[in-house]
Formats: structure tokens, C-alpha cells, sequence
């Protein structure tokens, strides 16, 4: 499933400008940004692709349990985060690394998740409003619905004021649309009118299954049917997908209810570290969307605009710097301990808490003196 002539496309896979009627809407959003909010899309783009390689080779080295692949969808990532406003709540699926990096997580927030040391990853309300990473498919599509509903309800919303009127952005990918969560989420979005942006990026893959296994219409006239506008982009545009969620969000947020993007990306890596994606697709696909790289038309988009060898360099040593970052802090990264597992299930003590937590250290302590005990 490639592009249409629906797909709202701003800059060509070559990195020119692309003047459609499509585009028009949405091209002042991007003659209002200044160069140095340009490089920083690139920036992003590439610091991230430079971590996220990274990140794969230290599971192959056993430093991490997993890693899941990010590459190829950053400009859908980057170019959503940036069009989101402060106060907005962003909930994740669990490849969003870049829209996380942008709201402020350190990535070793994400290496030490998936290193297992962390039972959850940040506090949002520390981290740009950026919530947890969510494996169960689909389901934060519900959280994110839930906590627009209670945006509404605190009239934090719809005043008429873009700078302060919060929205919510939830990300999901193509195959999470086959779960009855999406499903009930866009049904009490619409119903009750709530301020938030259905962000899917399709990367064309759940694992193994292609889209259009998933669904035999494409995945932005499915809202339709919910009573919710929706709109498909290139995702591999960063100015597509940055000029077009803000004008989504930036419209929920006005009071006239959810939004849907289907943002068209390719997930040109595995879809975890766990996974052989050589098994089940062709190579032929790689290389249409390696055509299609989201990195090397916004290099080519911004040397148009005379950016030189300079800026890419130093974005390059950038990159390079932020992932031997990782690397050294990686081994600082400290253990916790197993009962730490329970302290924040619920907020006042609990018996059944405390038997477990009981039962956890006697059975611990049964391996005092033991070889490879802990005594
Ligand atoms: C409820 C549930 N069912 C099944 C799984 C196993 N699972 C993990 S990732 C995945 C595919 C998700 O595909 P998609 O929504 O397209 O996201 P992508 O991984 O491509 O970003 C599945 C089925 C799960 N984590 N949760
Ligand atoms: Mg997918």
C-alpha cells in the first residue's frame, strides 16, 4: 500500500517542494518555520537513527533484552513531536524513541527499559507530558481517549486559547487497528467530541503481517465510519507530518473533537531485535522505501536552501557523540532491587502486596549460603 493521490505529501522524495492543492492547505505551517526549527527536524532525525542503530547492536552485544527499531520513521516521529505543544499528553506505543527524546526523555530512560531494570520508564508529568510506553496492542488508545475526556471535564481545553488549551496525541501502528481497543477508543472520541489526535503511523508490518492483510480499505477512510475527519500523509515527509498535526491538534484543541492521521511510513528494519524480517518480505519493498528515506530528502531539501557540508557534519558528530553517550552510561545503569516491583502498585499499602513481597524474600533468603546464592 504506497501512496495515493489522497496522501498529502509537502516535499518530494527528490526534497522539493510540492505545490498540489493538497499541500497548499498546509504549506504556510512550514513557511512560518525558521531555519534553526529546520535543522532541528534534521538534527533529531538523524541523532535518533545514530542511537537507534546503536541500540540494536548493544542487544547483539547482550547489553539489552531487546531493542525495537525505530529506523525509517522519523520524520512521522519527529515531525508529529514537534508540531505538538507543551501542555499536550502524548501516549505512546513503544517505537515512539524520537518523539520521547523531543519531549525530553533521556534515551537512557529507553535502553534501561528495555535492559529490564525499570518497571515503567519516566514520569510524564517530569518528561513533556510523554506517557509510558505501552506493549499491550492498541490499549493506550483507550488511556488516551480516558484522559482527553478528563481534559475536557477540567476545562483545560476548547477556551479559545491555542497557547494553553491542552490536546492528546496517541500513536499506534496499522496492526493495533485490528484491535477492538482502537475500535471503542474512536468510538467514545467521537461520541464525546474529545480533543485528541489519532496518530497512526502505518509501517505496513504487524511482525509478520502485511497491512493489507489487516484491512481491505485503506486505514484513514476507516474513521469515517466513526463520524471522525481523517487525513493520510507521506510519513516519511517531516513536513507533512509536522504541518499536519499541528493543524490537527491545533483544531481538536479548539473544541471541534478527534482528529485521525494516517501517516505512511515503512518500518525498514526488524520489528524488534527478536525478529528475522527476511523470512516473510521481499527485498523489493526495502528498497522502494530506501528510496523513500525520510533523512536523505530533508538533506536534499535543506542544501537546496544552502545549508552546507558543515551543518551535516556537525549533526553527524552529534549523532555519533549521543550514542557513545549510551554506551559509557550504560554501565552505570544500576540494578534494582526485586522488591521495588511492588512500591508503586498502589498508592497506600497493601495486604496482598506485602504477602508477596513477604513470600519474595523468604524465597530469596532460602538461597543464603547457597552456590550462586545471593547471600
Ligand atoms: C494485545 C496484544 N496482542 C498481541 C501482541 C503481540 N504483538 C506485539 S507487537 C505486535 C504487532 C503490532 O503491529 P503494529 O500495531 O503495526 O505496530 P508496529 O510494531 O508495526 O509498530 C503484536 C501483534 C501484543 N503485544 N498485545
Ligand atoms: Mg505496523
Amino acid at each position: 500500500m504506497h501512496y495515493t493521490p489522497a496522501t498529502v505529501q509537502l516535499l518530494s522524495t527528490e526534497g522539493k517542494i510540492v505545490t498540489s492543492d493538497a499541500a497548499a492547505e498546509y504549506l504556510p505551517y512550514i513557511e512560518q518555520l525558521s531555519d534553526e526549527q529546520l535543522r532541528d527536524f534534521h538534527r533529531n532525525m538523524v541523532v535518533m537513527r545514530m542511537i537507534d542503530l546503536d541500540a540494536a547492536n548493544l542487544q547483539r552485544q547482550g547489553q539489552l533484552a531487546m531493542w525495537i527499531p525505530s529506523l525509517g520513521q522519523e520524520a512521522a516521529q519527529v515531525g508529529s513531536a514537534f508540531a505538538a505543544r507543551p501542555q499536550d499528553h502524548l501516549f505512546p506505543a513503544y517505537r515512539e524513541h524520537a518523539v520521547a527524546r523531543i519531549r525530553g526523555v533521556d534515551p537512557i530512560r529507553l535502553i534501561a527499559l528495555l535492559r529490564g531494570l525499570s518497571h515503567g520508564g519516566w514520569d510524564p508529568q517530569m518528561n513533556g507530558n510523554f506517557h509510558l510506553y505501552t506493549l499491550v496492542i492498541g490499549s493506550q488508545t483507550l488511556h488516551a481517549t480516558g484522559y482527553a475526556m478528563g481534559i475536557q471535564l477540567d476545562g483545560a481545553t476548547a477556551t479559545g486559547d491555542l497557547e494553553a488549551d491542552e490536546a492528546v496525541m496517541v500513536y499506534f501502528g496499522d496492526g493495533a487497528t485490528s484491535q477492538g481497543d482502537v475500535s471503542e477508543a474512536l468510538v467514545f472520541a467521537a461520541s464525546y467530541q474529545t480533543p485528541v489526535v489519532f496518530f497512526l503511523q502505518n509501517n505496513h508490518w504487524a511482525i509478520s503481517v502485511p497491512v493489507t492483510k489487516q484491512s481491505r480499505t485503506p486505514l484513514y477512510l476507516r474513521p469515517s465510519g466513526f463520524g471522525i475527519p481523517s487525513v493520510q500523509i507521506d510519513g516519511n515527509d517531516v513536513l507533512a507530518s509536522y504541518a499536519v498535526t499541528r493543524a490537527n491538534l491545533d483544531a481538536t484543541r479548539s473544541g471541534v473533537g478527534p482528529r485521525f492521521i494516517e501517516a505512511l511510513t515503512y518500518r525498514m528494519g526488524a520489528h524488534t531485535t527478536s525478529d528475522d524480517p527476511t523470512k516473510y518480505r521481499r527485498s523489493e519493498e526495502l528498497e522502494f522505501w530506501t528510496a523513500a528515506d525520510p533523512i536523505s530528502r530533508f538533506e536534499a531539501y535543506l542544501r537546496s536552501r544552502g545549508e552546507g557540508d558543515g551543518f551535516f557534519a556537525e549533526v553527524a558528530t552529534e549523532g555519533a557523540d549521543a550514542a557513545s553517550d549510551i554506551r559509557r552510561r550504560i554501565h552505570d545503569l544500576v540494578t534494582p532491587p526485586a522488591s521495588s516491583m511492588f512500591a508503586n502498585v498502589y498508592s497506600e499499602p497493601h495486604p496482598v502486596m506485602d504477602a508477596q513481597l513477604a513470600w519474595l524474600e523468604a524465597y530469596e533468603a532460602s538461597f543464603a549460603g547457597t552456590e550462586g546464592g545471593h547471600a
